[in-house]
């Protein structure tokens, strides 16, 4: 259990964070757990690996990348622990890479939309988000970038180092400033924790107020999303779970006021009216095409019973991302 109890600590606390990067770490662990299991039973096995994806999927509960990660390395067929051990190293694998493999290719196509000159407001750190940007940067497209602090996390500051050493000409402001400076910006680009099947956005606290800004100034709203960000437990109805941080994120001390308590919801949802283009791997889709690529790529019935988790996993195959 050692490499996802660690895993599941760092995911928890955020010391590994990013929809990407935990749905990566969490199918690393698996593989690791599976390479080290001592087991005498592919009963003894499963359940093992049933135990650890449930630790995996209570940390965060909103990210769906997470949830997508964990079923598809989980989903397997097996007569032995060999066989299973096998299945869940190589379905991990092929989860990392082709993971890896959508956030540069989100890159080559959201970096077109790009026009030269550009300045392009970005919120919280989101590497699809800067895969584009970047492309945008290494074809000589002359952009400038204003990054948003993002309280109360400061995922900004992480942002701001990573354009610092592309060398793009960058802005930090205060989370308030968006609407003062929403005039001087061609285009939003963010990221996505959740993309619902109604093609609306589940991302960053702060995130929906950037969207109304840039919907009053017909500013064009790009999300950077890879296609195992996609929910399909909204297709069934499912409503995505917005998660509540600990108030000392927001204000250390807090506690020593006996009549105010602090709000610190993790995530909002931004209405798909607002958005303009969603760039996934598979190419740049207006947010209304969000049911059918949950449909052609994720399949709705992708819950937790397709899966080692459940009853009926053992039917099913892989599901990846090429
Ligand atoms: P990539 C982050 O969540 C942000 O909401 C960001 O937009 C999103 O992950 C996507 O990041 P958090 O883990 O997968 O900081 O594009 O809460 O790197």
């Amino acid at each position: 259990m050692e490499p996802i109890t660690e895993t599941a600590r760092k995911i928890d606390s955020m010391e590994i964070r990013g929809a990407g990067r935990i749905a990566r770490a969490a199918a690393a662990s698996l593989r690791d757990l599976a390479q080290q299991l001592d087991v005498k039973s592919l009963e003894e096995f499963n359940s093992r690996i049933r135990e650890a994806a449930e630790t995996l999927l209570a940390t965060r509960p909103t990210a769906v990348s997470l949830s997508n990660a964990v079923k598809m390395v989980t989903r397997y067929s097996a007569n032995d622990v060999e066989e299973a051990r096998q299945a869940v190293v190589s379905n991990a694998g092929k989860f990392i890479e082709n993971s890896e493999k959508a956030v540069e290719k989100i890159g080559e196509i959201g970096g077109r939309r790009i026009r030269k000159g550009d300045t392009i407001l970005t919120h919280c750190n989101s590497l699809a988000a800067l895969s584009i940007i970047k492309a945008a940067h290494i074809a000589d497209k002359a952009i400038k970038v204003i990054a948003t602090e993002s309280r109360p996390r400061w995922q900004g500051r992480l942002t701001i180092g990573m354009l610092e050493e592309l060398g793009i000409d960058t802005e930090l402001i205060v989370d308030s400033a968006v609407r003062s400076v929403m005039n001087d910006v061609d285009l939003v680009v963010v990221g996505a924790d959740v993309i619902t099947a109604n093609g609306s956005l589940v991302n960053k606290i702060g995130t929906a107020q950037i969207a109304l800004c840039a919907h009053e100034a017909r500013t064009s709203f790009v999300v950077a999303a890879e296609t195992y960000k996609f929910s399909p437990e909204t297709i069934m109805g499912e409503l995505v779970t917005i998660e509540e941080r600990d108030s000392e994120e927001v204000y250390p001390g807090i506690s020593k006021f006996r009549h105010v308590k602090v709000r610190n919801p993790a995530f909002d949802v931004t209405p798909h009216s607002y958005i303009d283009v969603i760039c996934t791997e598979v190419g740049a889709i207006p947010p209304e095409m969000s049911y059918l690529i949950i449909k052609e790529r994720l399949g709705w019935e992708l819950d937790i019973a397709t899966s080692v988790l459940g009853p009926s996993g053992s039917e099913k195959e892989c599901c990846d991302c090429d």
